[in-house]
Order: C-alpha cells, then structure tokens, then sequence
C-alpha cells in the first residue's frame, strides 16, 4: 500500500468516525429526557462528602446488595417490575436500588421501608437520601410517576407524604440529586416518637426510571442515654388540710428522656422495695412513710425519694349517753350511715368509795347505721363519782352519787 493510498484510506474512516460519533452524540441529547430509562454514557462515580458522621441514626447505601436490606421491609404491587438492586443504576458504591417502568403499563406502587426507628432525645433530625429519575415523565409534561417519600408513627398502618419530586422545582432528568437539591428533610416533627418508619415509594404509570441510594437519617441528641428517669407520685383521695379523711389511692408515674422507662419501684412504710405496675390503695391512718425511684434502659438509676403521706380518718359518728339508775348504763348509737365494727367502750368511775365496779369494758362486734346498744355497769359503792365513757374514738362524762347499788343524779 502506498502513502498516498493509506492517507485517503485513513480520512475516510476519520471522517466517518466523527460523522458517527456526532450522529450518536446528536441523537442522545435530543432524546435524553424522552428515554424511559437513563443513559449509560451518563453515569457518575460520586465520594461522599459533608456526611456528618455524629448522630448518624440510620444510614442505608444497599451496600449489602439484596433488597430489601436487612432489617427493611418491602411491599411489592408489580412484582415483575418493582424495586432491584442494582449495579450499573447507583449513586456511590457498588449497588443502588433501581425501579424501572413497565413496558406494559400495570400500575406501580413500590416501596422500600426502614426498620423502626426510635426518634426520642433528639434535638434536631434530618432525612437526607439520593434519588435519579425523569423529569420529563415524572413532572412536566408528563405526571406520570412519583418518588413518595412518607413517614408513619404508627408501624406501617397510616402514612403522612413529607416529600415528594413534584414539588421542588426544575432538575435534570437522569442526575443524581440529593434530597431536594441539597437540602435535608426536616423531621424534628417527628422528634419524641418511639417509633418511626419511612418508606420510599415509586407510584405510577407509564412512568420511567427511578434510582435511590445513600439514604441518612441524622441529628443531634439521642445515642448515649446518660440521665435518669423522674418519678412522681400522684395521691387519690380526700385532702382536708395537710391530710387524707379517706382511704388513699396512690399512683406512682415515671418518665424518660431517651431510652425510655424500665422499671418503677417503691417502698411503702419499709415494707420493701417492690416493682410498681399499677395504682394501689392505702387504708391505714397515719403517716406513711413512701419511696419510689425508676430506672431507664439504658441503665440509668434514679436516686430514690419520698413521697410521704399522712391518712386521718374522721372519727366514727358515735354518740353516748350515760344514764344512773341500778348501776351505771350508757347508750351508745351509731348516728353515721354506714356499719361500724369491733368499737370498744369502757366505763371508768373514779369514786374513792366504790368497792365494785369501778371500770367495765368490752367491744361491740358491730352496730348498724342508725343502731344503738346499751351496756351496764354493775356497781356497789358509796358517794359522789365521776363516770367517763368512752366508745371507738367518742368519749362523754356524766357526776352522780352512789348509794350502795344504785347510781341516782346522774347529770
Ligand atoms: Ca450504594
Ligand atoms: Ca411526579
Ligand atoms: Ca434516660
């Protein structure tokens, strides 16, 4: 072959290379954003960078490559055309979760969702993840696919949208973005919940591509529990002044900063420490000596602390009456309402003649509302006395003067 030859040989396959490589180049970029799925001259290697890595509560690149991820739960509409892992469809790493649009057009509602998340002691929460999709076919002209970003607090059963591509203004069709072009997900709305999901989800129909990746969920707070639980007792009762008039229903509550409440104990009068699990009632007058401290889970203890109080029953509604006669009788009578039980009595003469009878007493097993019974006192003595009753907590006096048996101005 001679030079002459080789060199026109040469210009022409030159020439039909650029003329190919521009056809081509041509071609891509009238159609790129009309493309059901994105080019693969277009992929980009990515380094993380500004991750924060303090906080960090959850972080999800599917670098595991299986979907879903440990730990994750999925729910699969389209099972032919749902979400994949994939290599070649990602944002950094080796894998990426991809969703391609059905060729068929059956409706699709894919969605990825993480483990549970307990939000409780943070301070500040943010939601930041990578996402490629159309916006030729995802937002403007065609409205045909979604990428919902929802959150429930209530293990899957309702969801609240917090975000969604529609809303955050013009993107490039096929980059990788993150979030909304560079701004987290605020979820200090959500700051406080034990319990917390989010689901990634592709909606639609006729859509197109869709890729997810580096998801991070992150924020100050949380992590390390280091402060004990409070604890407060709460009493159910009748205060008059500083006491209870009535039996007492105490109720012992604790609450947690982060890792929430293990366990309540109290102790009643040193009676010992026991785990507390429901309200209990207290019936006994006095003062009554309680403690009461919690523990958190993560270990955390409580100093322990009193929460004394004092229960005075009213004194039962007994009345007495002291009569003379053949000895000394009183009437005791129930005037309250409700039975009263075992009330001992006592009659006391304090005479400096009487040779019999100077104290008498006994219990009454029971007296009735509105009942009343009598009891004796058989004396023998002489000259003036004094005659103290008492019944339950009711006490009365009465003078008369003895006459061997009989008891006479009984006043
Ligand atoms: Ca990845
Ligand atoms: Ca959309
Ligand atoms: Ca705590």
């Amino acid at each position: 072959m001679n030079n002459q030859k080789f060199l026109k040989i040469a210009g022409v396959l030159l020439l039909s290379a650029v003329m190919l490589f521009s056809a081509t180049a041509v071609t891509a970029n009238t159609n790129k954003d009309q493309l059901k799925q994105k080019p693969q001259s277009n992929m980009v290697s990515y380094t993380p960078t500004n991750v924060p890595m303090k906080g960090v509560l959850l972080t999800e690149g599917f670098e595991g490559g299986v979907l879903p991820p440990a730990g994750w739960t999925s729910i699969i509409t389209n099972p032919s055309w749902t979400w994949v892992i994939s290599t070649t469809n990602l944002h950094s790493g080796t894998y990426g979760a991809d969703c391609q649009y059905d060729p068929a057009l059956v409706p699709q509602d894919e969605w990825l969702i993480t483990p549970s998340m307990d939000f409780r002691g943070y301070t500040s929460l943010y939601l930041s993840f990578w996402w490629m999709m159309s916006y030729y076919w995802g937002v403007t002209p065609y409205d045909n696919y979604d990428l919902n970003v929802k959150i429930s607090t209530d293990d899957g059963t309702t969801w609240t949208l917090i975000w969604n591509e529609d809303t955050i203004g013009t993107f490039t069709s096929w980059q990788w973005y993150n979030t909304t072009l560079g701004t987290p997900v605020n979820l200090a709305a959500y700051i406080g919940q034990a319990s917390v999901k989010i689901g990634f989800q592709y909606e639609g129909f006729d859509g197109a591509q869709m890729g997810l990746d580096d998801i991070l969920i992150y924020g100050e707070g949380g992590g390390a529990d280091t402060t004990p639980p409070e604890t407060h007792c709460s009493f159910n009762g009748t205060l008059e002044g500083d006491h209870y008039i009535s039996d007492v229903i105490v109720t012992i509550t604790a609450t947690d900063d982060s890792s929430g409440v293990n366990y309540t104990k109290y102790n009643l009068d040193s009676g010992g420490w026991t785990n507390y699990t429901v309200p209990f009632t207290v019936t006994t007058d006095g003062v009554h000596v309680l403690q009461c401290y919690s523990v958190d889970f993560a270990g955390n203890v409580e100093e322990a602390h009193y929460c004394n109080f004092t229960i005075q029953h009213p004194a039962p509604p007994i009345t007495i009456t002291i009569k003379g006669g053949l000895g000394v009788s009183a009437t005791i009578k129930n005037t309250g309402t409700t039975a009263l039980t075992n009330i001992s009595w006592t009659i006391t003469l304090d005479g400096k003649l009487i040779f019999v009878g100077k104290t008498k007493g006994d219990t009454i097993a029971s007296l009735a509302a509105g009942e009343e019974v009598t009891v004796k006192d058989f004396v023998i003595g002489f000259g003036k006395t004094g005659i103290a009753v008492e019944a339950g907590a009711t006490t009365a006096s009465a003078t008369g003067t003895v006459i061997l048996i009989f008891v006479i101005g009984v006043a």
